[in-house]
């Protein structure tokens, strides 16, 4: 299960919709009282920073369910100034907000794992609240984020995201159905319920399972990938408008995907199989986000969190008439 849920920190009451929003999330996950109850807190000290250093901005809630665990991702972005003292405002009981008790110290002590990127550019928080111990125990060797945001208005978001990780094996899924509004959502809802019922098989695979499958759709485009961190291998196969990419600090490249409309006009499924990194990070996103972004102007970025690197991609570099969905996948960071 993947939930994702966007809002917009514009006005007084945008600090209380968005923690109905992560209450709401919490509710669907089953998550207990108390994580719940972390949620809210997070939400709202995040969001209240946004709103009175950042000029507003905006709540990005994710929220996953496994086997493993069950999870709400919480990015709060802004366009503001940048926190001028970050080891200030982390220090736990310091509340830029004036209210005791709270704070970024008080979120880092709840969360199971936190960031702040920090910049001119902006102030991109993170903060997961797990709800299982084994969370805390299970080590997987990559971690993945994904947002998704709909057309400005809509309530269906046309792209969707689909990951899987086990073992010595991540795949992924970034789809785009085609146009926007609840078709292009039922075109991509449909192509990652196939993912989940093919992921264990090869991208290509799964790309003519999509095929096959979208026909009684709009249509998508889509494209998968498969990375072994361990073999340091990357198979990719795409159709349509998704763009694929490789950060690393020895390699930089983009993956190729073959023109055309799954469900409707597939010329060809071909898989391109290139060294993984160790230091790789795969960038995925539709395209609603614009091509030509350039992480290099966010000097340390690409060691953060996963999902810090999504949201400054989504806050800066989105197009704004279109749904949007990035995924980022990287080895497994510590912070
Ligand atoms: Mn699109």
């Amino acid at each position: 299960m993947f939930l994702s849920q966007t809002v917009a920190l514009s006005d007084s009451s945008s600090t209380a919709e968005a923690r109905r929003a992560g209450a709401v999330m919490a509710a669907a996950l089953g998550l207990s009282e108390t994580k719940s109850g972390e949620v809210a807190i997070v939400i709202t000290e995040a969001a209240r920073n946004a709103m009175v250093y950042g000029g507003g901005g905006q709540v990005v809630l994710s929220g996953t369910k496994s086997q493993y665990e069950a999870r709400i991702e919480i990015l709060v972005l802004d366009r503001g100034p940048g926190i001028a003292d970050l080891a200030r405002a982390l220090e736990d009981g310091y509340s830029t907000g004036g209210t005791p008790g709270t704070g970024l110290g008080a979120i880092r002590r709840m969360a199971s794992a936190f960031d702040v990127f920090t910049s001119a550019k902006g102030t991109a928080l993170f903060a997961r609240i797990a709800q299982d111990e084994v969370s805390r125990q299970f080590k997987s060797l990559v971690e993945c984020a994904a947002l998704k945001a709909p057309f400005p208005g809509e309530n269906a978001c046309g792209d969707n995201i689909a990951w899987d990780i086990r073992g010595d094996r991540c795949v992924m899924l970034v789809a785009d159905g085609l146009g926007h509004g609840p078709n292009a959502a039922d075109a991509a809802d449909e192509a990652v319920r196939i993912f989940q019922a093919y992921k264990q098989e090869s991208p290509a695979e799964i790309m003519s399972r999509l095929h096959d499958a979208l026909k009684k759709t709009r249509g998508a485009a889509a494209a998968v990938a498969e990375i072994r961190p361990l073999a340091g291998t990357l198979i990719y196969a795409g159709v349509g408008n998704i763009a694929g990419s490789i950060l690393s600090n020895t390699l930089g490249r983009s993956l190729i995907s073959h023109n055309g409309t799954l469900g409707h006009i597939m010329a060809r499924v071909q898989e391109f199989k290139v060294e993984w990194p160790k230091d790789g990070i795969l960038i995925m996103h539709s395209d609603g986000l614009q091509s030509r972004w350039d992480l290099t102007r966010y000097p340390g970025i690409l060691a953060r969190q996963p999902a810090l690197i999504a949201g400054v991609l989504l806050r800066d570099f989105r197009r704004e008439r279109d749904d949007a969905s990035v995924l980022v996948m990287k080895g497994a960071t510590s912070i």
